[in-house]
């Protein structure tokens, strides 16, 4: 989030309007105030099950500032067809794999006990199917030996951190031919 925020500047055609986050610890929330960007927080422990009604008090933030483009980093709820709906085609998400392979999560540890010896990430358009959606990037790193799940991880974000600034420009400016890195 923080790459994506500092990559828009100068003649990128996208500016980040809000950084919102389900978690009102996230640090996230206090790095995008320090950088200048509006924030909101909406912990959806109270609303328990009821996942459209935690949306719901999302999209007050959300329709606020009526953004173009909405980009999950690091948002780890499922999102319901209803939310998916409202923003089709104009929602990314990066997701710690080779996508197809692993979608949902512990990605990096499914990756070694599967044996191999490439890993990476993807950045794709968010439908209602989970990590299913159209591929905007992907970048790939080798999974060394004595890895573990943590330093995969690691080797991993440092591309992601390269990967979606990338995918962002080229997708606000209207381009969805894939990005490959490095
Ligand atoms: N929503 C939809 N509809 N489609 C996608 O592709 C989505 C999505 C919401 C989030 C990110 C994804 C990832 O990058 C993402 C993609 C969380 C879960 C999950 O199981 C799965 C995939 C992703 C994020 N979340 C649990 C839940 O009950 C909670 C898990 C937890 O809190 O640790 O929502 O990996």
């Amino acid at each position: 989030m923080v790459r994506l925020v500092e990559s828009m500047t100068g003649d990128h055609p996208a500016r980040p309007v809000l950084v919102a986050s389900n978690d009102p610890s996230a640090t996230g929330l206090a790095r995008a105030a320090a950088m200048g960007v509006p924030v909101a927080a909406v912990d959806h422990r109270p609303f328990k099950s009821d996942r459209a009604a935690f949306e719901g008090a999302l999209l007050n933030h959300i329709d606020a500032v009526a953004p173009d483009i909405l980009c999950l980093a690091g948002f780890m709820r499922v999102l319901t067809p209803a939310f998916v709906a409202r923003f089709e085609g104009r929602m990314l998400n990066i997701h710690p794999s080779l996508l197809p392979k692993y979608p949902g999560l512990h990605t990096h540890q499914r990756a070694l006990d599967a044996g191999d010896t490439e890993a990476g990430c993807t950045v794709h358009q968010v439908t209602a199917v989970l990590d299913d959606g159209p591929i905007l990037g992907q970048a790939r790193v080798p999974v060394l030996a004595d890895d573990t799940a943590e330093t995969l991880a690691t080797r991993v974000l440092a591309m992601e951190h390269r990967l979606y600034p990338a995918v962002l420009r080229r997708f606000a400016a209207g381009d969805l031919s894939p990005v490959r890195l490095p």
